[in-house]
């Protein structure tokens, strides 16, 4: 099967899987597993942030980031597509008692003068504004790219009427690739940034939220609280570990395979295709079958897809290189797509 539908697909490597096996280990809800203390201290160093917290996936730390920044009865800015919207279950409203305040971006991307727009005025009868929310890159959108001046200029005005900006940088490591800025520079000036190790990366598991030391010591805290104390977690983090020391310039083959994938379905007549940025692809089926169909057809072929967005969406398809797709599978998927919808 060449699977498509995600990069958190990837299954680990002979040498991580080695790293993972001997892996020192310890407590770390007592804060003793060494292999933990020590990917924790490489994600701070990475992002600049002060201190790091190793969390067991991206919806977690997004949550626990927004539960220490917020206050119940207060709202959090989000974009309309972005994951911490659509795809983690309204957690925001269950766990920490906020409501997300919706912008809507041109092409999944807000502006400074939106953010500033959506922040409410502070009187007592309003819900105060309590977090903005970015996503880099951002999935539903094609993987674009945030653009660092924007994201700037929207740090700019949150932190003028003293609003914390989080980072759902699940794939922030794309960013850097692609970009070439350092991890560091893209996150300078965010309050707290979350990053995945099992999306591009490549590990089973895990993600890391990053922030200041306070911060960090109250999102140890929530993450307990959540159920997500992990103990014996360092065989985890050494896949962590290993991925960040070896995993990262990979992430270039991916942009390029995404790229050709791209330019492979797009002369393709019934099919519209996002450029893509990074390594998501995103195809429009504008003529023949629904999203679904196409899906399950390729199936039968050996290719799996996913069906992007629900509903009047149902004409998207979703399609993400990551480690374990080579060349010719992407050769041989465009191919497939052809036998598909050859007179279409
Ligand atoms: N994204 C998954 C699905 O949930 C859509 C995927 O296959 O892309 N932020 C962003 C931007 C994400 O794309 C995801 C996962 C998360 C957070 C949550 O990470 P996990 O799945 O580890 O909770």
């Amino acid at each position: 099967m060449i699977d498509l539908r995600s990069d958190t697909v990837t299954k680990p490597t002979p040498e991580m899987r080695r790293a993972m096996a001997q892996a020192e280990v310890g407590d770390d809800v007592y804060g003793e597993d060494p292999t933990v203390n020590r990917l924790q201290e490489k994600a701070a160093e990475i992002t600049g942030m002060e201190a790091a917290l190793f969390v067991p996936s991206g919806t977690m730390g997004n949550q626990v980031a927004i539960a220490v920044h917020t206050r119940p009865g207060q709202e959090v800015i989000v974009e309309a597509q972005s994951h911490i919207y659509n795809v983690e279950m309204a957690t925001m409203a269950r766990f920490s008692g906020v409501q997300p305040r919706v912008i809507f971006g041109e092409r999944g991307i807000f502006t400074a003068e939106q953010v500033r727009n959506a922040i409410r005025p502070k009187l007592y009868y309003l819900a105060h504004t309590g977090l903005v929310c970015l996503e880099n890159t951002h999935n539903a959108v094609g993987g674009r790219i945030w653009p660092l001046s924007g994201a700037r200029e929207i740090l700019e005005v949150a932190h003028a009427h003293g609003i914390p900006v989080h980072l759902d940088g699940a794939r922030i490591f794309n960013v850097s690739v692609a970009t070439g800025i350092p991890v560091a520079e893209l996150v300078r000036g965010f309050d707290s940034v979350m990053f995945c190790l099992s999306k591009g990366l490549g590990c089973p598991v895990g993600s890391v939220l990053c922030g200041s030391r306070e911060f960090i010591e109250e999102a140890r805290r929530v993450r307990k609280a959540l159920g997500g104390g992990m103990r014996q977690a360092g065989v985890l983090a050494a896949a962590g570990l290993y991925a960040l020391e070896h995993h990262v310039p990979r992430l270039a083959e991916d942009h390029e395979n995404a790229k050709i994938l791209a330019e492979g379905l797009s002369q393709i007549p019934c099919l519209s295709v996002w450029p893509p940025e990074t390594n998501i692809v995103v195809v429009e089926i504008l003529r023949g079958p629904t999203a679904q169909e196409l899906a399950a057809r390729l199936k039968r072929k050996g290719v799996l897809v996913a069906p992007a967005g629900a509903g009047t969406e149902a004409r998207k398809l979703r399609l993400v290189t990551h480690l374990d797709v080579s060349r010719e599978d992407i050769l041989r998927t465009i191919d497939l797509f052809w036998e598909e919808l050859r007179g279409l």
